[in-house]
């Protein structure tokens, strides 16, 4: 609920601060990260409590194919955890983007990559 702390100091400040918004925490695998086998899953920890309805986890493989299996939802018990799953890996490189809203409705979005070894 950052509403009313942008409004007053925008007015005073002219520009939105840079408040805390959902920005990415944690992922596993780890954002650049080599690891030795295929994930069956990306899990995201974010550091506000976001709303999986309204948010999006989509891995694409080094020639663009998507590889998840598009169905992002809570991690149980941890509003500030998403998860997607996976279709089977192959060794290569793979790029996360995320965009996801927070519960103050904040959107926010980002990308990293991580490998999967030969
Ligand atoms: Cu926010």
């Amino acid at each position: 609920m950052h509403v009313f702390a942008i409004v007053s100091l925008s007015i005073f400040l002219g520009a939105p601060p840079a408040l805390a918004h959902a920005f990415l925490k944690e992922a596993v695998p780890p954002v650049g990260s080599t690891v030795p086998s295929a994930p069956a899953e990306i899990v995201i920890s974010f550091t506000e409590s976001v709303e999986p309805g309204f948010s999006r986890i989509e891995v694409r493989d080094a020639a663009g194919a998507r590889v998840d299996l598009g169905d992002v939802r809570k991690v149980r018990g941890d509003d500030t955890k998403l998860a997607v799953r996976l279709g089977k890996l192959r060794p290569g490189s793979y790029n996360v983007s995320w965009h996801v809203t927070a519960t103050d409705t904040h959107k926010t979005q980002g990308k990293f990559s991580f490998s999967v070894a030969n």
